[in-house]
């Protein structure tokens, strides 16, 4: 699941850490992290050792293999030159002496922290001088960020706020270490990322808690286009609160397609759950309205009412709907979506919102999704939150949608 957003993320670190990196050595501005030599502390004298390595550095400039190793190895003989950090090139002979005079004291090595130690071995560099990142270290980069969400189907906004956030989290930073570039980008993606996917709303479950407090049912429509998953979440949900003990009763409201009835019947059978049907082509709002008296005379606690798929832009069945509102009054119309169409998922969502108020969502297929940009963008957009995640098409595949879950699938 949202295996191209987390890729995308990981890169920008990467793109970042390069660049900044690159840039500061190009300013002579890198040095091996590890104990600092005295002789670094007089800037002239780091100056000439660094000057002089640069010359020799010209003069073998053809002997040098790819970018990567050129420039470890770089850093690597200044650090050995100025005393230091550990060259993995030095012959075992050298390296023997050289790190005898250069073992730090005792107390020195006290005062290294765990993550200075590590970091160490792995070759983790520090700047002489702070390094401030810029918008220009930024600006490509994060625009290369906005290209590749737009691809992974993020809405144009959300991608807009995310490369907004990030760049106003960043510009400015100052960077002591090497990998504090990847650090804070991390940080500050995470950051932009959890202001997207946080939107406020109660749980389906506080809901039903609520209503029955006051004796009545959470009764819920389900709507969305053709084939999203609408009757198979219905089917989900009643399992899903029937374990929680609660007892569901389904209203089968579409009648229109030819199959749907006999298609909801048989999730109901499986289950063992209450059905309120009439015939194929009977008015659907009477259905609904049936199913939530129904549950008030039987004391249940939760009614979902099955709608026909339809397309927002037909404006008869988008009328049809809004009378299925009007007569059983739901407490939550839930738009169900499906993850795998992206920007025509959020697309539908807001059309469907503005035409009956939607309150909140559910997306499905997310088990095949991916790419991620529908559930990053769609409660954003609509500002209504997501509410479950469809994971399959078994009956427990449904999860209860919690963004700390989602930011960890992103950046774990
Ligand atoms: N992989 C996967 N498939 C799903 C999921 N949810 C639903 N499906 C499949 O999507 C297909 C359509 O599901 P339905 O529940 O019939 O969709 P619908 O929205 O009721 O369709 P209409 O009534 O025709 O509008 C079925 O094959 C389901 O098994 C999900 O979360 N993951
Ligand atoms: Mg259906």
């Amino acid at each position: 699941m949202f295996e191209s957003l987390k890729k995308k993320f990981a890169e920008t670190s990467g793109k970042l850490y390069n660049k900044v990196s690159n840039e500061a050595e190009e300013e002579n501005n890198i040095m091996i992290e590890g104990e600092v030599n005295e002789d670094t502390k007089d800037p002239q004298k780091t100056e000439d050792v660094i000057e002089e390595e640069k010359q020799k550095e010209e003069n073998n400039k053809e002997e040098k293999k790819e970018d990567e190793g050129k420039q470890r190895s770089s850093l690597s003989k200044i650090g050995d030159k100025l005393g230091f950090g550990k060259s993995k090139e030095k012959n075992s002979k050298e390296e023997d002496e050289t790190e005898k005079e250069q073992e730090p004291t005792q107390a020195k090595k006290e005062e290294k922290s765990e993550e200075e130690d590590k970091g160490e071995k792995s070759g983790i560099f520090s700047f002489i001088r702070e390094k401030t990142i810029s918008e220009k270290d930024v600006s490509d980069i994060l625009w290369e960020l906005e290209l590749s969400l737009l691809e992974s189907d993020v809405a144009i906004d959300v991608a807009n706020v995310v490369v907004e956030s990030v760049k106003e989290d960043l510009v400015g930073q100052k960077i002591r270490r090497s990998n504090d570039i990847e650090k804070y980008t991390y940080e500050a993606l995470k950051k932009a990322v959890s202001k997207i996917i946080d939107i406020d709303g109660k749980s389906m479950t506080s809901l039903i808690e609520e209503k029955k407090i006051e004796g009545k049912p959470l009764v819920v429509m389900f709507v969305g286009i053709n084939g999203t998953g609408k009757t198979t979440t219905i089917g989900k949900l009643a399992d899903y609160y029937m374990k929680k003990g609660y007892t569901p009763v389904v209203a089968a409201s579409d009648t229109f397609r030819a199959g749907a009835i006999e298609q909801i019947t048989h999730h109901t059978d499986k289950l063992g759950v209450k059905i309120v049907k009439h015939e194929k082509g009977s008015d659907p709002a009477a259905v609904a309205f049936d199913a939530v008296e129904h549950a008030k005379a039987k004391g249940k606690e939760l009614v979902l009412i099955d709608t026909a798929g339809r397309m927002q832009t037909n404006t008869n069945l988008m009328d049809e709907m809004k009378k299925i509102k009007r007569v059983s009054k739901p407490d939550l119309i839930i738009f169900v979506g499906d993850a795998l169409t992206g920007n025509d998922a959020v697309e539908q969502a807001t059309k469907f919102n503005d035409a009956i108020d939607i309150d909140g969502v559910i997306l499905t297929k997310a088990d095949a999704d991916s790419k991620g940009g529908a559930s990053l963008s769609i409660g954003y957009v609509i500002g209504k939150p997501i509410m479950f995640l469809g994971i399959g098409q078994g009956y427990d595949d449904i999860k209860e949608y919690d963004p700390d879950w989602m930011l960890e699938q992103i950046f774990s």
